[in-house]
């Protein structure tokens, strides 16, 4: 009896057009992905068609991908003419897909991707060629396995911070890490453009900042100044938003400003034996005239009207604020007690400039101590070893992104083999525990539900002296990141690691530099001789 229900079961599957439940290859998991029958056959006759004159750069992006992937040029096609192999793109009122949710429907007769924003249709697009990478082309044709596909990410931030301080990274390389980025849905840029190091942006007030503060990197200090001009910057944030990837710029203060100091020493609070010139000047009034003109114009350049004051580490570097008249005048002026209390008002006032621009302030978890505007500022959990300042940022009702430092600081090795690379107390970064991160294991993530934004991976470059060590510390953990980010449940390292497996070939035939978790031994790490 069982026998025979079960082979009138297999026998009704086989026969059955409809589709059934599967494993797709894409990454970050779609929510929900149920196999058809049967394949689309992309070709040089297929168009691409979309609804709505918004949706002509999700069509532009589409062809160039599908092009540059497979080598089959597509054309654009009439909507309304519901011709055969045809792609059609289509904005529509669909609640059960969330702002940047999609469905994406591949039969043999045509393929169809819906959402209600651009966005949406954009991961749909993004979804399709990655299911268009898998198969190799033959014949002047891809086959497209059959799929009806609904998906929308778990988090609303999906996010990878780059240093440029440390290690200039040109704007090539950025471009790329954009593209690949969009590949895995990750959709915010945070751009680390100034630190003790080097000042990476060009301020048309200030030019000495990055003609000066330019100079050198963590490996050499000699290095001619490399910054990105003001339009080179649009130009990178032109290119994001086309990959619907919004940038956040941070200028940190007041600690990690060393670059700065060599340019404008007059703006300088001092530094310590280790970390010289660290601070920017506190005590002295034109000091938040000076940010604050630098401040306008970075916001003038990013859209995102996000401005990201950095605040870490202060105490790095603050020693001579003890001795700073000015500064003495100003604690009894403002009735401050303490160091904290004089690095809080500097960061209350700075703030209050942003606010000023009609911007939101970002910052690390150290100003989760103070009272801001709960609606106009956005933590950043990093220090993973207190815990407690996520908790706090949340209690206090910011907004937060979850960045701890394990596992989510790119520079951490992934192998417990890696010589370059930081470790802490041992322990580093896997892509594994890049994976299965999960926010419920710190806090109560139901109870804070919308105030946890999302997450994001932290590429510092203290360790990073060349493209190979880039690709290195990033593939395939960028991967996992986004799969992090996007997918609710992720319960199945074994499984995701199948799937990356395709990715892994892919890296390869572009050139990626890549860390192999499956095979460790088989690129060689890019080691350099410099520790921290
Ligand atoms: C901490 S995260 C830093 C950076 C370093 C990084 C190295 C943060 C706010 N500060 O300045 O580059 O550790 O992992």
């Amino acid at each position: 009896m069982r026998i025979s229900v079960n082979f009138i079961l297999l026998v009704l599957l086989c026969l059955s057009p409809v589709f059934f439940n599967a494993q797709s290859p894409i990454i970050p998991e779609p929510t929900k992905a149920i196999a058809g029958k049967g394949q689309f056959l992309l070709d040089k006759n297929t168009s691409i068609a979309s609804s709505d004159i918004r949706l002509q750069g999700v069509a532009s992006f589409l062809k160039a991908q599908i092009l540059t992937q497979t080598r089959i040029p597509l054309h654009t096609g009439d909507f309304h003419s519901k011709s055969r192999k045809q792609i059609t793109l289509e904005l529509v009122a669909d609640e059960s897909t969330g702002t940047e949710g999609y469905h994406l429907t591949i039969s043999p007769r045509e393929i169809k991707i819906t959402g209600t924003t651009v966005s949406g249709v954009f991961y749909g697009a993004v979804s399709l060629v990655q299911l268009a990478v898998e198969n190799t082309p033959k014949n002047g044709e891809v086959p497209i396995n059959a799929w009806e596909i609904q998906d929308q990410p778990f988090y609303e931030w999906r996010g990878i911070m780059l240093d440029v301080s440390r290690y200039f990274i040109g704007k090539e390389k950025i471009k790329s890490i954009l593209d690949w980025m969009a590949f895995y849905k990750l959709n915010t840029l945070h751009w680390h453009l100034t630190d003790a190091t080097g000042w990476r942006m060009e301020i048309l007030k200030y030019p000495k900042l990055a003609l000066v503060g330019g100079v050198g990197d963590h490996f050499d200090p000699n290095l001619p100044a490399q910054y990105y001009t003001q339009s080179e910057i649009q130009e990178i944030v032109n290119y994001a938003a086309k990959l619907q990837i919004k940038v956040i710029p941070e200028i940190d203060m007041p600690g990690h400003a060393t670059a700065a100091n060599m340019a404008y020493p007059q703006f300088s609070g001092g530094g310590s034996e280790k970390y010289p010139e660290f601070t920017f000047d506190p005590g002295k009034e034109s000091t938040y005239g000076y940010l604050t003109d630098i401040l306008r114009e970075v916001n003038a350049l990013f859209p995102s009207g996000l401005l990201h004051l950095g605040g870490d580490e202060v105490s790095f570097g603050n020693q001579k604020w003890n001795l700073n008249k000015g500064i003495s005048e100003l604690k009894k002026k403002e009735k401050l007690n303490g160091l904290k209390d004089v690095e809080h008002y500097f960061m209350e006032r700075m703030a209050d400039s942003v606010f000023s621009m009609n911007a939101k302030v970002l910052a690390w978890d150290e100003l989760a101590e103070i009272d801001l505007p709960k609606d106009k500022t956005i933590i950043y959990w990093w220090r993973h070893d207190k815990p407690e300042q996520f908790q706090k940022a949340l209690e206090k009702g910011f907004s937060t992104v979850v960045c701890p430092r394990i596992p989510y600081y790119l520079d951490f090795v992934q192998d417990v083999n890696h010589r370059s690379g930081r470790k802490w107390d041992g322990a580093f970064s896997p892509i594994e525990a890049v994976y299965g991160f999960d926010v419920n294991h710190i806090v109560d993530g139901e109870k804070y539900g919308n105030q946890i934004l999302g997450v994001q991976g932290n590429l510092w470059t203290e360790t990073i002296n060349s493209e190979a060590r880039i690709d290195y510390m990033l593939f395939p953990r960028i991967a996992a990141l986004a799969e992090s980010a996007w997918t609710k449940t992720r319960n199945d390292y074994e499984e995701f690691e199948s799937r990356l497996e395709s990715h892994l070939e892919l890296y390869d035939k572009q050139n990626i530099y890549c860390y192999n978790p499956i095979k460790p031994n088989l690129v060689p790490e890019p080691v350099h001789l410099l520790t921290e």
